[in-house]
């Protein structure tokens, strides 16, 4: 494992369902944002200075003037793709809301926020805008496809109709993602294509304009792991950017199978770093590493996120998300001091509109555990993939449940009286034994803590039926807090990861 300064330097750099991430540098310090489907708040923002280590500011979409998410939307629907970049002294995204609004803008002067209400941008329909500014400070907004327009980014105003600059690799599928980059005497447009599945690649061509004509590089895709066995899979949608040394380097989305055949992956597309050579004028990229190069410049590590989350803070830390919306009718650390809040709307979680509260499943082992005061109410910790793919372990007064729901497949796997008040419960993730071709991704274990602080395991679960090869969609697996009826209260959610 190469290592510098001590520090095990390993992909992916931002682990998670954090999918299409962009990014870019002002002076020293690196910014990052992902999509967040169904999400709110939505648009996670990271900051870095060395590129391998990121820090979480906040989510750029965190109120509901910038974010509507209707509750009729499904899972993987609403923000896809956004783009990140700095011009003339602010921040602009620009992000497609599929489930209403379609592309629009943002604007801040500091990227963690406050990001302005959205720019709307009719003239421009389709998805994975990118911006960028030619030498006379004309905006390009350019979309997959890939067709392009010019626009002015203040007002959101189209000139013309967009129209088609390239269309990729003949034969590949979907060209999108694109990103237009000026890079000494060439325009060079990178973009996706093959689909984000096992057939993900990234391809880039070059050309005297903004809007090309674009020449395809002679070595497309200059980056895939279409048809091998590597441990890192459907690498695709990638961004890049410049060190202060130099050197180049890219993010890109990844995935993580685990288990036989076709190899499951849980924790969504994630966030990968690889560095980037140029010959004859063209990136050479190569295959993404589990181990990262050793960089040129210092390391700085971001500070360790704490274990628990005791909800002292009063805000919610940006790392919690909820589908579709948050309001403080339904979710609030005021009603009880320290404690978590969380009042049901008559929904569970089989459905769009449950109360829930979660965190986004970074590590294949790890551990997850609440304390959680129902009162006459029902909830508890869920493991969330979307409405129709969850597992929970769930309280009542004096009971638990361990329950599980995959597609029209539902179990009470388990119950067990314990002592009413409050009780805390945990879910363990940990590699599924090994049963060749049919070993899945992991085994989730639900359980609760005894008085002596052990974990009571009440039920397991095969982990393949939240992966995505078995669920589809575009995010990965939420490790929360939710209530079914009544209100219930959660006094700090413990989150320990045990391994990569
Ligand atoms: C994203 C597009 C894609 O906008 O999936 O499969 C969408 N390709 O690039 C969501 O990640």
């Amino acid at each position: 494992m190469s290592e510098h300064q001590g520090i095990a330097l390993r992909n992916p750099v931002i682990p998670g369902f954090h999918p299409d991430p962009s990014v870019c540098r002002v002076g020293d310090d690196y910014y990052l944002v992902c999509s967040s489907f169904e999400y709110f708040p939505g648009i996670p923002v990271f900051h870095s200075r060395d590129l391998v280590h990121w820090t979480q500011l906040g989510n750029a979409l965190d109120r509901p003037s910038q974010l509507r998410l209707p509750r009729e939307l499904l899972s993987s629907a609403g923000i896809y793709a956004p783009t990140l970049r700095h011009h003339d002294g602010r921040f602009w995204l620009v992000v497609t809301n599929v489930a209403g609004g379609g592309n629009m803008l943002f604007t801040a002067t500091d990227a963690a926020g406050p990001w302005s209400d959205p720019i709307p941008l009719p003239g421009v329909p389709g998805i994975d805008p990118d911006l960028a500014w030619d030498e006379d400070g004309t905006c390009w907004c350019t979309i997959a496809g890939v067709r392009q327009a010019r626009i002015d980014p203040v007002t959101g105003e189209t000139f013309g109709e967009p129209r088609r600059i390239w269309s990729g690799t003949p034969g590949a599928k979907a060209p999108e993602a694109p990103h237009l980059y000026r890079i000494g005497d060439h325009w060079y447009l990178l973009i996706a294509e093959g689909g984000t599945e096992r057939g993900h690649g990234v391809a880039i061509a070059r050309g005297p304009s903004p809007s090309g004509p674009f020449e395809p590089c002679p070595h497309n895709p200059v980056v895939t792991h279409r048809g091998t066995e590597h441990p890192i899979q459907n690498t695709g949608h990638a961004d890049l950017v410049q060190a202060p040394d130099g050197s180049w380097w890219m993010v890109l989305l990844g995935v993580r199978p685990r288990g036989g055949t076709p190899g499951w992956h849980v924790l969504g597309r994630e966030t990968f770093l690889v560095p980037v050579e140029w010959a004859d004028g063209w990136p050479v990229v190569g295959e993404v590493p589990s181990e990262l190069p050793t960089p040129s410049w210092p390391l700085v590590p971001a500070p360790v996120e704490p274990v628990r989350d005791d909800f002292e803070l009063g805000e919610l830390r940006p790392q919690w998300i909820s589908p579709r919306d948050r309001s403080p009718d339904h979710c609030t650390t005021k009603d009880r001091s320290g404690w978590l809040t969380l009042r049901a709307r008559g929904a569970s979680l089989d459905e769009p509109d449950a109360v829930f509260v979660g965190r986004r499943q970074q590590h294949l082992t790890c551990e997850a555990r609440t304390r959680v005061d129902t009162g006459q109410g029902r909830g508890g910790l869920a493991v969330r993939l979307d409405e129709e793919h969850h597992y929970e372990i769930e309280a009542t007064e004096g009971e638990v449940q361990v329950l599980a729901r995959a597609g029209t497949l539902r179990t009470v796997l388990a119950s067990r009286t314990v002592p009413s008040g409050p009780v805390v419960l945990g879910v363990r993730f940990s590699p599924a034994p090994d049963l060749g071709p049919r070993t899945g991704p992991d085994i989730v274990a639900f359980g609760v803590e005894e008085p002596d602080g052990s974990f009571a395991e009440l039920g397991s679960l095969d982990g393949r039926y939240l992966s995505t090869e078995v669920a589809g969609g575009f995010t990965g697996r939420v490790i929360g807090m939710y209530a079914a009826a009544g209100t219930v209260h959660f006094d700090w959610f413990d989150y320990t990861p045990q391994g990569s």
